[in-house]
């Protein structure tokens, strides 16, 4: 079997770049470990930006989110026992779209699979690349229902499956250099089945630690806690958890979080990791493959969306009018955004744990940071485009 793609990994990235060479009248094959029911199912991100949305919208990807997806247009601070209203949209010009990320992963399987046509093979075992520095490399996994490995060549390898897959590690023997920052700070990530107690993204800098409220849909809310790194979740009972939200979040004339069951409770290191250069031979790097970035400002599922949009349209040139241009300037035009992303996390970074840090500097400094925000409309609008992504300049 020779086919154009292989895409390793049914994730955003990956299903973003089989939709778009499906579109483009090009055959490809998707390997993924977990089954369809499994990854239209596993609760992740909520917030895309609104280029990001027009990205999909282009590429005839967002009908359902354009209908059901929620417009966020403000977001709030808490600090020192007051509520502070940051109202982006009247900044920048753009807005958020809250959209649980299984309901865009169902949309792009169905466009991917159901309307486009395309393939994928659900519950492969020990995915490995092969002869990545020739023009026939190829791809061999093992079958799930024989057992057998079964081998196909391509093109191009699109390596698109996460922060736990094996494509990167395929590009970092040498070649590239992997840069990583750890903060040394745990989030308790937690989903509650309960109503948001505001309509928009809460975040609570308070010297007991960071507290983040992220509406998902009328009956379920994201919340973060601040917790130690490696903090086991069975350490925050159904109690704890609601007693420091509620301290956490409050402040005067707030309405408290509406408690309700959790129903998912998992601790998260906030660290990131960028390799560079994104491709190797015939290996593309797409999404969390190749860069993860801590859930601090909600950018991964952006980057990943903003590279498989390149490396889609990148390789439909390519392997439809023979034009290489994309390809060659593929990993260097994804790093901008990036970089500048990665800069941005580590920036709101100690907006959000500066307090909590138990140096009485670092506290100073935080609440100058948090109160310059809403005194200085120039440093307003700079926080708003980095929050939107809206800098034109990548
Ligand atoms: P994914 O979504 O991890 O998909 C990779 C796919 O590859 C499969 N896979 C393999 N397949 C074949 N062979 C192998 N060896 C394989 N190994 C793995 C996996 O099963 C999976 O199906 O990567 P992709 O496509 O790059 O997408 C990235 C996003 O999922 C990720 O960046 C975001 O979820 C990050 N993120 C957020 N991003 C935002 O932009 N806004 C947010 O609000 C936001 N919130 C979050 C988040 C991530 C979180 N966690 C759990 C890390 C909140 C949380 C809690």
């Amino acid at each position: 079997q020779h086919l154009p793609v292989v895409v390793v990994g049914a994730g955003p990235a990956g299903l973003t770049v089989g939709a778009i060479l499906r579109a483009a009248g090009l055959d490809c094959l998707v390997l993924e470990t977990e089954t369809r029911e499994f990854i239209e199912r596993r609760p992740r991100a909520g917030v895309i930006e609104e280029w990001a949305v027009r990205g999909l919208e282009r590429r005839g990807l967002a009908a359902n989110l354009l209908v059901r997806a929620e417009l966020h247009t403000a977001c709030e601070f808490r600090f020192d026992g007051k509520r502070y209203r940051f109202a982006y949209r009247e900044l920048s010009g753009s807005h958020h779209w809250v959209y649980p990320q299984p309901l865009l992963v169902t949309d792009l399987v169905r466009e991917y699979v159901d309307v486009r046509g395309g393939r994928i093979r659900f519950g492969v075992r020990d995915v490995r690349l092969h002869d990545l520095d020739g023009d026939r490399p190829s791809v061999s996994y093992l079958c799930p229902e024989s057992g057998r490995r079964e081998v196909v060549s391509c093109e191009f390898v699109a390596g698109c499956d996460g922060a736990r897959g094996v494509t990167r590690t395929s590009v970092a023997a040498g070649r590239a250099r992997v840069a990583r920052h750890d903060y040394g700070i745990g989030w308790l990530a937690l989903l509650a089945e309960a109503p948001p107690s505001a309509d928009c993204v809460l975040f609570g800098c308070h010297p007991d630690g960071f507290a983040g409220q992220m509406p998902r849909s009328p009956g379920v809310t994201r919340y973060y806690l601040q917790c130690p790194p490696g903090d086991d979740p069975e350490n925050w009972p159904h109690e704890r958890v609601w007693a420091a939200l509620r301290r956490r979040l409050g402040a005067a004339g707030a309405a408290p979080p509406v408690e309700g069951r959790l129903i998912e409770k998992r601790v998260l290191d906030m660290h990131d990791y960028v390799t560079e250069p994104m491709a190797s031979g015939r290996l593309f790097l797409a999404g969390d493959a190749a860069h993860l970035v801590a859930p601090i400002a909600a950018k991964g599922l952006n980057l990943a969306l903003h590279d498989a949009f390149l490396l889609g349209d990148s390789l439909a040139a390519r392997l439809t009018a023979g034009d290489d241009s994309g390809l060659t300037g593929y990993s260097a035009e994804c790093l901008r955004r990036v970089w500048d992303y990665q800069e941005f996390s580590q920036w709101l970074s100690e907006l959000y744990h500066g307090s909590a840090a138990g140096d009485p500097f670092r506290a100073g400094t935080t609440l100058a940071r948090l109160r310059r925000l809403f005194t200085s409309p120039t440093a307003a609008a700079s926080f708003a485009e980095q929050y939107l992504g809206t800098a034109a300049r990548y």
